[in-house]
């Protein structure tokens, strides 16, 4: 087994990025900056953070010691059911679109705005403003649309002074849209191949991208692409609203586009030539616009819409907003080597990086606040459901019938690891339970079982093994399928210990269950520990709260992670819910990791063979 160290270079960046004693021992971290500590929680700043989502528009506000004071929300399809969407969004099977009214996200700023005055928000208190959007997802402006950003009349609503005149097309494509097979088949072709389109944007082409989005709107809808002044994404779409005038791209959510170059810090030409077709490169530089390279600091003052109408402080700073999963890795101060498992209805898997190693299975981001560190992401499609589908399956218990997941715990915990009660004479059980076709693997929806000897060895395919024994596999099957492509980021947390994650900190629905925690300790492992983020599900949100702190607040050169780290209190935070690392266990995962990877081999051939 090798032990990767970091080299002198990597270390020394994160000694610079990371140099702050509260960081490195959370549980010390009780600090109050001194010169807030005097003022009352009258008076001090406040800072507003939004998570602009598929489903809902969330606000939070905290104080500079990242305190909460006031949170509101719009539902989209509970307060706005009037624009026809389900769960946020329309969709078109026939094409497989998936898009959501742009209108809706305007009356949802006002609609939220406005329960926070409700609730008694005091609102000239604010002193910068950060978020965070769904990625992907672009909007499109008309030239009529920014003039009418800048000089909007506060008695009137954002709605009905935007909705009409100011976008060049109403819908923006949504990250769920699957309509751009063509579109990713030359964009993975153009450089050379996927793996080259991976090094250079950070990901393969994906359905959701911009970039092939926006290539599909060119040569269905050359009208509206011609009738675009400015393309944002979400993110950058809520900030210009904030802004009064079109905000630029964030650095990090920028990644989510198929189009830039993390290296060069540059568009990829060939790129944004292929998308715009023959209308050229430069249409499609100037409707792109420029990037801030700098995650922090203020793009300028507020909108005189919201002073007026809400009494927000002219001097009120609006910072660069980011994607959604680049702010969930800032509702932290997460290190190198910390990973975040979002347990949803699917599942993600987020961690902070020096290290760039793209590969078209997964993600590579900008990080969206500290220059040198990459954020790397996994994001499967199977999760949360796939694992309902198991639980269904098994019979109700009879001893606790409130608690759907009661039955399927006791399983998973009375369960030998990988099902072998006696390692040396049983096979180890190795499954992939995709009910919705999956990304990682790229292969359809399907059930596959298999076997293999401790070691590693005779990988057989298997017949249905039960019920019972599908509950520890599909839990296990989904850890490995994240040790196995994690692996290469992670190196040994101290001597004598194996490369993996140091905390593993988990959010989302799964994260309340204690049998996945256990099983992540298992085989994930986790040198200190599982933890449940307990922030109320609004990671999101709070982590635009925090940029907004720091990006406002930031001394020359302080970096989010030591000015986060100095004032956040981690046992308001955080609960430990597994050990992490067991040795023995976790080199039983190990043994069988690379089988793991040629059963998906196999199954990928299968695949090719299908089509
Ligand atoms: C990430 C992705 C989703 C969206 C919506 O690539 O598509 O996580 O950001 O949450």
């Amino acid at each position: 087994m090798s032990f990767f160290s970091p080299d002198q270079e990597t270390f020394l960046f994160l000694q610079r990025v990371y140099n702050c004693p509260k960081v490195r021992s959370y549980s010390q971290n009780i600090y109050i900056p001194s010169e807030f500590s005097s003022m009352s929680s009258q008076d001090g700043p406040l800072y507003l953070g939004f998570d602009l989502s598929t489903q809902q528009l969330k606000a939070i506000v905290i104080t500079s010691e990242l305190k909460v004071v006031y949170e509101a929300k719009t539902d989209f399809d509970a307060d706005l059911s009037k624009y026809g969407i389900k769960k946020g969004v329309h969709v078109n099977e026939a094409e497989r679109e998936v898009y959501a009214p742009v209108a809706m996200w305007l009356e949802a700023v006002d609609l939220v705005l406005q329960r926070l005055k409700e609730k008694g928000t005091p609102f000239q208190r604010i002193q910068g403003i950060s978020g965070a959007g769904q990625q992907h997802g672009s909007v499109y402006w008309s030239k009529t649309g920014e003039v009418l950003l800048g000089s909007l009349d506060p008695k009137e609503t954002l709605v009905d002074q935007l909705s009409k005149t100011a976008f060049a097309h109403p819908f923006s494509p949504n990250w769920q849209d699957g309509s751009t097979q063509k579109e990713c088949d030359m964009f993975d072709a153009e450089l050379g191949s996927a793996e080259k389109l991976a090094e250079v944007t950070g990901s393969k082409a994906h359905h959701r991208f911009t970039g092939p989005q926006i290539m599909r709107m060119h040569k269905n809808h050359p009208e509206v692409y011609r009738a675009t002044s400015r393309i944002t994404l979400v993110s950058s779409f809520l900030a210009s609203v904030f802004l009064g005038k079109i905000a630029p791209f964030d650095i990090s959510d920028i990644c989510g586009m198929n189009l830039w170059d993390i290296k060069a810090g540059a568009w990829s030409e060939p790129l944004l030539k292929l998308a715009a077709g023959e209308d050229g490169l430069d249409s499609l530089k100037q409707k792109l616009g420029s990037v801030r390279e700098d995650g922090g600091g203020s793009m300028g003052f507020i909108s005189s819409y919201f002073v007026q109408r809400y009494n927000f402080p002219s001097s009120c700073g609006i910072a660069p907003f980011t994607g959604d999963n680049p702010s969930t890795i800032l509702a932290l101060p997460l290190r190198p080597l910390d990973a975040i498992v979002s347990l949803g209805t699917s599942t993600t898997f987020l961690m902070s990086t020096p290290k760039y190693v793209p590969d078209p299975a997964y993600h590579f981001f900008n990080h969206p606040t500290t220059a040198g560190l990459y954020m790397f992401m996994l994001c499967y499609k199977n999760g949360g459901l796939a694992r309902e589908k198991i639980r269904d399956a098994l019979p109700a218990s009879s001893s606790s019938p409130t608690d759907s997941w009661s039955t399927f715990n006791k399983i998973a915990l009375e369960t030998p690891p990988l099902g072998q009660a006696s390692p040396s004479t049983d096979s180890a059980k190795l499954g992939l339970y995709f009910p919705l076709p999956e990304i990682v693997p790229n292969v359809r929806a399907g059930t596959w079982r298999y076997t293999c000897s401790s070691n590693g060895t005779d990988l057989q395919e298997s017949q249905d093994w039960g019920r019972e024994a599908d509950v520890r596999a599909i839990v296990e099957s989904q850890i490995l399928s994240l040790r196995l492509r994690s692996q290469k980021l992670v190196h040994s947390p101290s001597a004598g210990i194996p490369p993996q994650p140091g905390r593993i900190y988990l959010v989302g629905g799964g994260s309340l269950n204690p049998a996945i925690a256990r099983i992540i300790g298992d085989v994930l492992g986790g040198a200190e520990g599982v933890w449940k983020l307990d922030v109320g599900g609004n990671a999101c949100a709070l982590g635009g709260a925090y940029k907004a702190v720091w990006a406002m607040e930031r001394k020359e050169g302080e970096s989010f992670e030591q000015l986060i780290g100095d004032r956040w209190r981690e046992s308001e935070a955080v609960e430990k819910v597994d050990i992490g690392y067991r040795g023995d266990v976790w080199g039983r995962y190990g043994d069988v990791l690379g089988t793991f990877e040629e059963m998906e081999g196999k199954v990928l051939k299968g695949e090719e063979r299908n089509k």
